[in-house]
């Protein structure tokens, strides 16, 4: 192959796969409770599918600041007939959930990935189940439940204490029996983090897609979007913000994420069909 071919297979964009985001809850804060119902999440579920999404992520615990945990018989109950519904209709379902116990029963129901913001730090019975199930498992960077989010959010050198703390959850889950090809790192926007962190995050995506893991990016809706440019009184609510989630989940193709985690995806879909578009020029001068 010559140089230049080498060049123009490597500016040929990789669109990350898109998750789509269905939360069985009653208190999200991006969604507040649209889809408690697992009628409504189960056909929301199909509509993210019908506009690009090539996984579905269904959780039944809120992670918003402040948000109490419910019981593991209440998670139970919203997560797994929604799971067990979308894997009979042959969609590729991801269970959100720090309980091992849930994401057992949403992997019997036919969840494909397990997803957990925790990392396995809330549930030591995470990392066995993983090992076991052999699927593939979001291991999300991590301080501490919800409850409070910002007491941890600490940091020196933000990106560098979010790789180092991620490394070793890698060391953890090859240690219990993990392959590395099934584990997928987030760095965690919003999680113990200021929107000055999330930032710092964003602008060093690649020394994440830079450890030879794949890489998540779970941007979507978050606070420091709804900050951006405006001032206190003018913030963006929640559901305002899929543009600036698009121009973020494209950020995160363009640095090699492997997957984008997102409520809206018509808007992020936009985004990698013009990345695509200008990557693929013979394409566009076809139409
Ligand atoms: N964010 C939320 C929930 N689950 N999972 C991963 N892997 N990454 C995230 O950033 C993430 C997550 C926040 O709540 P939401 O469901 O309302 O977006």
């Amino acid at each position: 192959m010559s140089d230049e071919a080498l060049l123009l297979d490597l500016e040929r964009p990789v669109r990350p796969v898109i998750m789509g985001v269905v939360n069985v809850t009653p208190d999200s804060f991006s969604d507040g409770g649209r889809w408690f119902d697992p009628a409504q999440a189960i056909a929301h579920a199909h509509g993210l599918v019908a506009a690009g999404a090539s996984i579905v992520d269904v959780g039944g615990e809120s992670t918003r600041p402040g948000a109490q945990r419910p019981d593991e018989a209440e998670e139970l109950r919203r997560v797994v007939p929604v799971v067990a519904a979308l894997a009979a209709d042959g969609l590729t379902v991801s269970v959100d959930t720090m309980r091992a116990s849930v994401a057992r029963a949403a992997v019997e129901a036919g969840a494909a990935i397990i997803n957990d913001v925790s990392a396995g730090l809330a549930d030591t019975e995470m990392l066995p189940l993983v090992a076991q199930c052999q699927l593939p498992y979001v291991a999300m960077h991590w301080r501490g439940h919800s409850t409070d989010m910002y007491g941890p959010a600490q940091y020196r050198d933000v990106v560098t204490e979010v790789l180092d703390e991620l490394q070793q959850r890698v060391v953890d889950l090859l240690g219990a029996g993990v392959p590395p090809e099934n584990i997928i790192l987030d760095p965690g926007l919003g999680f113990a983090k200021t929107a000055e962190h999330n930032w710092a995050i964003m602008r060093d995506l690649e020394r994440f897609v830079a450890t030879g893991q794949r890489v998540l990016l779970g941007s979507s809706r978050k606070t420091f979007l709804g900050r951006v440019g405006r001032t206190p009184e003018r913030r963006r609510p929640p559901a305002e913000r899929d543009t600036a989630t698009a121009v973020t989940s494209l950020y995160g193709a363009m640095a090699g994420c492997w997957a984008v985690r997102v409520h809206d995806v018509t808007s992020t879909m936009d985004a990698f069909d013009v990345w695509e578009a200008m990557g693929s020029p013979t394409e566009v001068a076809d139409e």
